[in-house]
């Protein structure tokens, strides 16, 4: 079994009711057990553009998936909650990433592990420190370390 953190992120179409749709389906996925979930953030969003504030949670599943596996599961509830690719960083229904899977690195066409902005953003940082405070990356760093270093953004707790 492999411990993997999963960022989740809506800003469309009652973003909290999406996010807990998703964490019943990712309970679904074969072989996989959801382990837990963050509290909800509200968060400003960070990028291009103007769009609407963003819920924002970070949940842990133990997975016997291959890393590929488990992103065609996830990518295919992204599908089933409407999500729709037409700009890149355009508001979305519902956004899953693999944050962390196990202690690997992955660098394939389809995947990077970890992800390589979370560094960079604190709707990421803040909820998987409420999972895992004690945490270190695969290269060493730990978690309190990165927050630290994160530029802030807006967020509160819903
Ligand atoms: C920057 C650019 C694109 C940061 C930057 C994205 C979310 C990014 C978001 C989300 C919030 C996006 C990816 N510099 N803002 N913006 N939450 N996703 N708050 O999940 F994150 S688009
Ligand atoms: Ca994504
Ligand atoms: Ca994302």
């Amino acid at each position: 079994m492999t411990r993997c953190y999963i960022g989740l992120g809506s800003n469309l179409d009652d973003p909290a009711a999406q996010l807990r749709s998703a964490l019943q389906q990712m309970n679904e996925i074969p072989r996989t057990v959801l382990q837990s979930c963050s509290g909800f953030f509200a968060s400003a969003p960070v990028g291009p553009g103007e769009q609407p504030d963003y819920v924002n949670a970070v949940a842990s599943l133990e997975t016997e998936l291959p890393p590929e596996a488990l992103l065609d599961a996830l990518q295919a509830i992204e599908n089933r909650h409407g999500r729709e690719r037409t700009l890149r960083w355009g508001a979305r229904t519902l956004d899953l990433d693999i944050l962390l899977f196990g202690n690997e690195q992955l660098n394939t066409a389809r995947l990077s592990v970890p992800h390589p902005r979370m560094a960079e953003r604190n709707f990421v940082l803040e909820p998987l420190a409420e999972l895992a405070p004690d945490l270190t990356m695969p290269d060493g760093t730990a978690l309190q370390a990165m927050l630290t270093r994160c530029p802030p953004n807006r967020l509160h707790r819903l």
